[in-house]
């Protein structure tokens, strides 16, 4: 199976994680989103990464999905949780994490896509406040990191390292528990290393 992906992309950094725990192996396709020739439009038609093709040329996103069809290709119940409680529990952290990362992405595309004088500064405070209120949240019970990490727990691993390698680290000040969090996670963890950009 192919996986279409960008090295910054912290959705991809996910996808690539969960293989990796999974034992799964994946063909990485280094992919420009931003280039109309590139053939990710073909595959998925948001033109968006990561974009897994299986062997039998389906192609499967976002990254929630591929991470449920891996974890159901290795047997299921692994980073997706079977107890309906965890499963839940495991799944609204994924979508928190991936909200603040979509958050932050979109801060970055606003200087990528637009000109100077076209930046909303009221936009990016939006988004800011996003990441701000998911980062409170989070700081005041981080996850517990207990056997193999569930789903929630990767994305939001993904998530951080993401605001590390773009906004450099400034979140780190005021969440010493999410930083002593985030250590913990890449001690335990060696693909979130392996999987740095
Ligand atoms: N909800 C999606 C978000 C994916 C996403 O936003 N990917 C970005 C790269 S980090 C992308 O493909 N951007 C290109 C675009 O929006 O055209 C997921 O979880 O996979």
């Amino acid at each position: 199976m192919k996986l279409y992906f960008a090295p910054a992309s912290p959705f991809s950094r996910k996808v690539r994680i969960a293989a990796a725990l999974l034992g799964l192996s994946v063909e990485l396709v280094p992919t420009e989103t931003i280039n109309p020739a590139d053939p990710i439009r073909q595959k998925n038609p948001l033109g968006k990464i990561p974009t897994l093709e299986t062997d039998d040329g389906d192609c499967i996103f976002d990254s929630a999905v591929i991470a449920a069809w891996l974890d159901d290709q290795a047997g299921g119940g692994r980073i997706v949780p079977r107890d309906p409680k965890a499963r839940t529990r495991a799944l609204v952290l994924e979508a928190l994490a991936d909200g603040l990362a979509d958050a932050a992405v979109l801060v970055i595309y606003e200087t990528r896509y637009r000109e100077p004088g076209e930046r909303s500064a009221k936009w990016v405070a939006h988004q800011g406040e996003k990441i701000e209120r998911a980062l409170a949240r989070l700081e005041q019970a981080p996850p517990a990191l207990e056997g193999e990490p569930d789903i929630g727990q990767i994305a939001l691993a993904c998530a951080l390292g993401y605001l590390d390698l773009r906004f450099s680290g400034e979140w780190r000040t005021n969440h010493p528990g999410l930083v002593a969090w985030l250590d913990d996670f890449a001690q335990k963890i060696p693909a979130f290393a392996a999987t740095a950009a």
